[in-house]
C-alpha cells in the first residue's frame, strides 16, 4: 500500500461509517488550528448532494466519498480551486494503467463521456470573512452497478479498468496531487490553468453555449479558462469573451 506522502493535506483525517453528507457535516464544524486541509471520509453517504439540489448517489464501501476543508490565504478564485481539485483527481486516475480521464466544465471528471467523479465546492462566511471552503468529492471507484437512471451516464474506475483497486492507495495519491495543485492555486501559478485546459473536453473547439440561460446562435470557440477561472471564448467576429461560471453552460 502507498503511504500518505503529503506534508499537510489529509493529515487530519476523520472517518464515518455512515453519514448523511460529508459536506453538510463540514458545515457544522468550527475551524480550529490544524483543520486546514483536514479530510472527512465516509463509507456510506445517505444524503449526498450535488449542485443545484441534485443528489449524489453512492454505494456502500466501494467508492471514495469525502470532503476537505480549507482556510486559504486566497479569498477568490474558487472555481479555479474546484477545477484544480478535479485536475488532481484526474491525474491520480491517469496514473492507473489504461485510463484516460478528461475534465468537463465546470466540475466533472469523465472517462469515455461517462461521469466518474463529481465535485461540490461550498464556501462559508462569517459576515464578510471567509471561514472555510468545503470541497466535496465523490469518486466512483469499485462500484460495479449503477441505478437504472444513471446507467448510461455514470461509470467507475473498476468498470473502466476491468478490475477493482485499493481505495486507500488511490486516496493517498489523490491527496498528494491535491496538495501540489492547491499550492499552485494559492500562489496564482499560471501553470495551473494551463494544465486544466490541457485536459478540458472541447478545448479549442467550436461549441454551442448558453449565456444567462439564452442560447447563443453564433458558434464560439471554447478556449478553456483564464488565470482567474473565468471561461474564455472566441466568437465568429474574433472577439474574445470572458464569462463567469454562473453565466455559462457549455454544450459539447
Ligand atoms: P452534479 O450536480 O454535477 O451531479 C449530480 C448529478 O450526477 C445527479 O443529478 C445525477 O444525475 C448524477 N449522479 C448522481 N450520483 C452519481 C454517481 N455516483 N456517479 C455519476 N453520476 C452521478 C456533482 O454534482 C457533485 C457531487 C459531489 C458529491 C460529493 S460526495 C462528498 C460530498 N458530500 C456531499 O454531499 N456531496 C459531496
Amino acid at each position: 500500500k502507498q503511504k500518505l506522502a503529503t506534508s499537510w493535506l489529509g493529515r487530519s483525517f476523520y472517518f464515518f461509517e455512515e453519514i448523511p453528507s460529508t459536506n453538510s457535516y463540514c458545515k457544522t464544524i468550527k475551524m480550529e488550528e490544524g483543520l486546514h486541509g483536514a479530510a472527512f471520509l465516509t463509507d456510506y453517504q445517505t444524503g449526498g448532494r450535488g449542485q443545484h439540489k441534485r443528489k449524489w448517489e453512492t454505494s456502500k464501501k466501494q467508492n471514495l466519498t469525502f470532503s476537505l476543508v480549507f482556510c486559504p490565504q486566497r479569498k477568490d478564485g474558487f472555481i479555479l480551486l474546484t477545477l484544480a481539485c478535479a485536475l488532481a483527481v484526474l491525474e491520480a486516475i491517469n496514473d492507473l494503467e489504461g485510463l484516460q480521464a478528461k475534465l468537463k466544465w465546470p466540475n466533472d471528471v469523465l472517462v469515455d463521456s461517462k461521469k466518474l467523479c463529481g465535485i461540490l465546492t461550498e464556501t462559508q462566511f462569517t459576515g464578510n470573512q471567509l471561514e472555510k471552503i468545503i470541497i466535496g468529492i465523490g469518486l466512483n471507484v469499485n462500484q460495479s452497478k449503477f441505478p437504472a437512471s444513471l446507467d448510461d451516464y455514470a461509470t467507475s474506475i473498476a468498470l473502466e479498468k476491468g478490475s477493482p483497486l485499493d481505495r486507500e492507495t488511490l486516496l493517498a495519491n489523490i491527496f498528494l496531487k491535491l496538495e501540489k495543485r492547491f499550492h499552485q492555486w494559492e500562489n496564482y501559478n499560471p501553470r495551473l490553468p494551463r494544465s486544466i485546459n490541457k485536459h478540458m473536453i472541447g478545448f479549442g473547439k467550436w461549441t454551442r453555449l448558453s449565456v444567462n440561460g439564452e442560447m447563443l446562435d453564433g458558434k464560439h470557440k471554447f478556449l478553456g479558462i483564464d488565470g482567474t477561472g473565468k471561461l474564455l471564448t472566441l466568437d465568429k467576429d474574433l472577439e474574445l469573451n470572458t464569462y463567469t461560471y454562473e453565466q455559462v453552460r457549455v454544450f459539447l
